[in-house]
């Protein structure tokens, strides 16, 4: 496969793709866009999407196959609105998907549903997970089998809420020259079904060891955490939101600090960017999305796979977001 994104769908908008592999098989679990009718705003009103479908590859140069509804909004009892990027994570013979919606009064939690199988139907439970909040879970499992959850987004995502360590309904983000708000991790409980420990915050450094700023639009956190392996190595990535761009930190542990390293993927046509990193058969595989195939549309999206390519210095080489296969 040439390092070119290619399309995995023409005829279902899909966003926000987490990809796994279990099973022997790649398993994706992203956003499902709608017209929903709703303007545009900074808040992401627009994006009012109301289920998941889950879909799976056998071969990334081959067709996706889509499993269907997985789990729907009506069947999660604290549910308001917005069902935005989910992840999923295998332990003792269940999946466990981890997702974003807001509640009945427009805060965004993360909740937990349950299957036997990768494609579901899961079943949610009854509340969110204690003390969540903000959006795009993403499940990182290590080598020993510790899990950790990543989490957060500014602006619409809510995360800024949070900036004093307890909630206020204020949408300022720290001055332009102070920390950024960064994402943030935990390990995982036992049960999978909340967090393990009190969250923490997912520090990126410049290369002088200096915290990223607020105003360092290019390369602060915004939204969409990832986490993967490579060569004993911890790579955090996620999007710059404003700005476009799929960034990358590299780290020594799953809680970092990370040290900043450059950019993934060039922005994209739409207005977000998000992904997902992962190794299948030896190679290693970026999972996104863009709003060409809508005309544009920021709010329809369409899932792309593209494969990466890593240095010998362990840097990853930047994919054009323009570009396709
Ligand atoms: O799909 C809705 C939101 O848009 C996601 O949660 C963000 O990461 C952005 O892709």
């Amino acid at each position: 496969m040439a390092n070119k994104p290619r399309h995995l769908f023409k005829d279902i908008y899909t966003a926000d793709p987490r990809a796994h592999v279990f099973n022997g098989k790649l398993y994706i679990f992203p956003s499902h866009d709608i017209e929903s009718g709703i303007p545009e705003d900074d808040t992401g009103a627009h994006f009012d999407m109301r289920d998941y479908h889950v879909y799976s590859m056998d071969d990334p140069d081959g067709i996706a196959i889509d499993h269907g509804v997985a789990l729907d909004i009506k069947d999660v009892p604290w549910a308001g609105r917005q069902m935005w990027s989910n992840d999923v994570a295998f332990k003792n013979g269940k999946y466990f998907m981890y997702f974003p919606v807001k509640d009945k009064l427009d805060i965004f939690h993360l909740g937990v549903a349950i299957s036997d199988k990768p494609e579901g139907p899961y079943k949610a439970l009854p509340d969110p997970m204690k003390g969540s909040f903000s959006i795009d879970p993403s499940v990182f499992t290590d080598d020993d089998g510790s899990k950790y959850i990543f989490w957060g987004g500014i602006w619409g995502g809510q995360l800024q809420r949070y900036k004093t360590g307890k909630y206020e309904n204020n949408d300022d983000l720290r001055k332009p020259d102070e920390p950024a708000l960064f994402a943030k991790v935990a390990k995982l409980s036992d049960d999978m079904l909340e967090f393990g420990e009190e969250p923490r915050d997912v520090v990126v450094l410049d290369s002088y060891g200096n915290p990223l700023k607020t105003g360092d639009e290019n390369r602060r956190f915004f939204e969409a955490p990832w986490l993967h392996k490579y060569k004993d190595k911890y790579y955090f990535s996620y999007s710059t939101g404003n700005t476009h761009l799929l960034c990358y930190a590299i780290g020594d542990n799953p809680y970092g600090p990370f040290i900043y390293k450059g950019v993934i993927l060039t922005p994209v046509v739409g207005w977000t960017t998000h992904h997902s990193i992962v190794e299948f058969k030896g190679k290693w595989y970026l999972f996104h999305h863009d709003s060409k195939l809508s005309g544009g549309k920021t709010w329809l999206r369409s899932m792309k796979i593209v494969e990466i390519s890593y240095r010998d210095d362990g840097s990853i080489e930047t994919i054009d977001g323009n570009a396709d296969e």
